[in-house]
């Protein structure tokens, strides 16, 4: 295996030192390294691959140095557009290093969500014209790798990818953790949300562990699944999934169960919840400040006053708690009030770590659920 420190000095050794990027679970090491040793103006953790990209076209074009981005290959639907659009030598030729975790890779068993996007990783940057190589475990490979990938970016100018697959980087513990008081576990929000719905209500979950608390609630109450619709994949987009079904059923109350990291990822879209105005539409977001599904890694969540958003592009009405039992008591208003509410719920990081995955296929989830809505 590759020791994170070895990467990122190994890029340093080549002046390359900026980097954005969402992160991932396989680059869980590697982008917790890159938190406790690159500035803070020097690894931006984005709001999503495209704007990633963004960034490091505008470090390249003021500095003339090679960015890096980093991402789960699920991004890689969003850096197409800038690839073809931003960084192609069709239009601005601009070199970035991208580093791509391969979740999914065909013959390496993964959740569902991350089969298909397994399979098409390096077909999509073979279609992109991005060449690339699967990063060595052997770092004085790697290092070979590396210095080939860099030397043809700076005569081509154009974007080089570096395809990580599981187990490529050691392990290292992010020590620069920020600091909060918070005291409530999502797990234990998720239930107490969950618990509060009428019998007609249906919930969107957003992908990671909220979908996979919500799950095991379920189960654990001995209740089908039948109300939720888990968004294994997609991040960013359960709320507009959730408006979806709102505005076809206006008499059912849709939950939206979203994270901070996922909000924030397509934030544009609270603008298009509110100016749709549903009654039957509420919003929560439990917010820990972090990506926490993959690492931990920080989000924007904690810096910013997401009811605030809420409120300027038109929710009707917005709150914010951070107790169990305020949080019960918003809720029995909540839950009859006229939406769009956004609902913050402020929690802690961290998960049980028996935490399990749904049993149930998307297929079956899916189709149990659209029995339930057409009930
Ligand atoms: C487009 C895309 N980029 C990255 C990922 C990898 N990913 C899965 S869950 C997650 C973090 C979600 O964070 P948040 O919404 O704040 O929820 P939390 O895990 O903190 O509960 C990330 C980055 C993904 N699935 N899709």
């Amino acid at each position: 295996m590759i020791r994170p420190q070895f990467f990122y000095d190994t890029l340093a050794s080549y002046g390359i030192d900026f980097y954005a990027g969402v992160p991932d679970s396989l680059l869980k090491n590697l982008c917790a390294y890159i938190t406790d040793h690159a500035d803070a103006n020097h690894n931006i953790i984005a709001a999503n691959e495209g704007g990633a990209m963004g960034l490091a076209a505008g470090h390249y074009l003021a500095t003339g140095q090679i960015p890096v981005v980093y991402m789960q290959n699920s991004g890689e639907g969003n850096i197409i557009n800038p690839l073809a659009s931003l960084t192609d030598p069709d239009v601005y030729n601009i070199p970035v290093l991208l580093v791509i975790g391969w979740r999914g890779k065909p013959g390496v068993h993964d959740e569902p969500q991350h089969v298909k996007q397994g399979k098409v990783t390096t077909g999509l940057l073979n279609v992109m014209g991005i060449d690339y190589t699967v990063l060595s475990k052997e770092e004085d490979k790697a290092e070979t790798q590396i210095q080939k990938a860099i030397a043809y970016m700076q005569a081509s100018k154009q974007c080089y990818a570096l395809v990580i697959e599981k187990d490529t980087f050691e392990d290292y513990k992010l020590q620069n953790v920020d600091k909060n008081d918070l005291i409530m576990s999502r797990e234990e929000a998720v239930q107490t949300v969950a618990e509060a719905l009428g019998e007609k209500d249906c919930i969107v979950s957003t992908t990671g562990m909220i979908s996979r608390e919500l799950f095991e609630y379920r189960t654990a109450m001995n209740q089908g699944h039948e109300r939720d619709f888990l968004t294994v994949g997609s991040m960013g987009h359960a709320s507009q999934i959730a408006l979806g079904i709102a505005l076809a059923q206006p008499e059912r109350r849709v939950w939206c169960f979203d994270g901070d990291g996922a909000a924030i990822m397509h934030m544009g879209s609270m603008a298009i919840v509110a100016n749709k105005a549903p009654k039957n539409y509420i919003h929560v977001i439990f917010n820990n400040g972090a990506h926490d599904s993959v690492g931990g890694q920080p989000t924007v969540g904690l810096k910013m006053d997401l009811p605030a958003v809420a409120k300027a592009v038109g929710y009707n009405a917005c709150y914010s708690v951070e107790t169990n039992e305020y949080l019960a008591e918003l809720l029995s208003k909540v839950k009859i009030m006229e939406g769009p509410v956004l609902l913050e719920v402020k929690v802690k990081k961290g998960n049980r770590k028996d935490l399990g995955r749904p049993t149930t296929t998307p297929v079956e989830n899916k189709e149990a659920l659209m029995n339930f809505l057409n009930e």
